[in-house]
């Protein structure tokens, strides 16, 4: 990355999300988001952290991307940390188009669409009935297709009881590597429900595993976890790993690697999505200028502000159309304006770090 840069801003926030989290690793209550500013010539560019608080999705968390940001300038001579990494050039792209005085989706190269079709991913719940009635929640919204998070013991009697509600929904399960090879017969259940996808069931770091999964099921495997670059890409298309792939800017390292990998899923045929981590709305943002890429052809985790914040830090929040979809921006930048005030209010650590 050529961009000359004069110094680099560090902060956490802490943001309280309107309504818990859960996953097959844990539940979220309130976000510790790292964000990243970077300087130069007067302009400035930004760019979100977008791990947990804890490494239960992937290895790294809140703090250890503090620390990488802090403490090495070479992010290339880093192995892994893609989160961290990723918040970074982030900023610097953000900043490139700042410097052009373009919209951050045409500095990538996107443009492909100027609505991002939305879906949403809803948490594992207490109840079958307060998961119907969340999933009923936001149809009423408009999204395109629903995500419930499964794990062994809320699975299969749990989406049994969602297609009886809603026989022709667009519906899909992500069970966060909660499985192994051993859970294939309780998996192939999952085929009754002509569900679009199943994301992740097996191994974080797994392919040859999803790969003879995939074998048994008719239902399409989408991987998360797994793809943490184009070469892993390849890899889980050319072994039958996977029919899809959820692409997240935070886990690939960035915008670089996400048009790679999303370049050969493409040529290969393979749609692709973009996931979410549950973004303040300066990652949502960056989230939207990806899914303008023509590979992104699925609804994604993107959704408005509203549904994680009772107050963004970007303003007007993200917001969706009553078809479900998400207008792209021509603002310069990752195209939001941010709420500076509201951000120095909930900001609990600031460090310079030079370059
Ligand atoms: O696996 O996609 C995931 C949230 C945190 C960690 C992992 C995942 C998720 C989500 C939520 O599914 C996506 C979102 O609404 O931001
Ligand atoms: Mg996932």
């Amino acid at each position: 990355m050529g961009t000359a840069i004069d110094s680099i801003v560090l902060r956490e926030i802490r943001m309280p999300l309107v309504h818990p989290f859960e996953t097959s690793f844990g539940r979220t209550t309130q976000r510790r988001i790292i964000l990243v500013e970077v300087r130069a010539d007067g302009l400035s560019g930004w760019g979100e952290v977008t791990c947990g608080e804890h490494p239960f999705y992937n290895e790294e968390w809140t703090d250890s991307a503090w620390l990488i940001l802090r403490d090495y300038r070479r992010t290339a001579s880093i192995r892994g940390h893609n989160m961290a990494r990723g918040g970074l050039e982030a900023a610097i792209r953000d900043l490139e188009a700042r410097r052009n005085g373009v919209p951050l989706w045409k500095q990538i190269g996107g443009g492909a669409r100027r609505e991002i079709p939305c879906g949403v991913s809803i948490g594992i719940q207490d109840s079958v009935d307060e998961l119907l009635r969340a999933i009923d929640t936001e149809l009423a919204a408009g999204y395109q297709r629903i995500k419930i998070k499964i794990k062994p013991g809320w699975d299969v009697k749990v989406i049994n009881e969602v297609r009886k509600r809603f026989p022709h929904i667009r519906l899909m399960a992500d069970a966060n590597s909660a499985y192994t090879l051993a859970d294939a017969d309780h998996l192939r259940q999952l085929d009754d429900f002509y569900l679009m996808m199943i994301e992740q069931p097996l191994g974080h770091d797994d392919i040859v595993d999803h790969a003879e999964l995939q074998a048994k099921l008719a239902t399409p495997i989408c991987l998360d976890e797994s793809i943490r670059s184009a070469h892993h890409a390849e890899q889980a298309i050319r072994l039958g790993a996977c029919h899809i792939i959820n692409l997240k800017l935070g886990r690939v390292g960035g915008f670089a690697e996400a048009r790679r990998i999303h370049d050969v899923a493409l040529k290969a045929g393979v749609p692709v999505w973009c996931g979410g981590m549950l973004e303040s709305g300066i990652g949502r943002a960056h989230n939207i200028a990806l899914s303008t890429l023509p590979g992104f052809v699925l609804p994604g985790d993107v959704s408005a502000s509203r549904r994680y914040w009772a107050r963004d830090i970007v303003t007007p929040p993200v917001e969706v159309t009553a078809g479900g979809s998400i207008v792209v921006r021509d603002e310069p930048g990752f195209g939001y304006e941010i709420d500076y005030e509201y951000l120095a209010s909930i900001t609990v650590r600031q460090e310079a770090v030079g370059r």
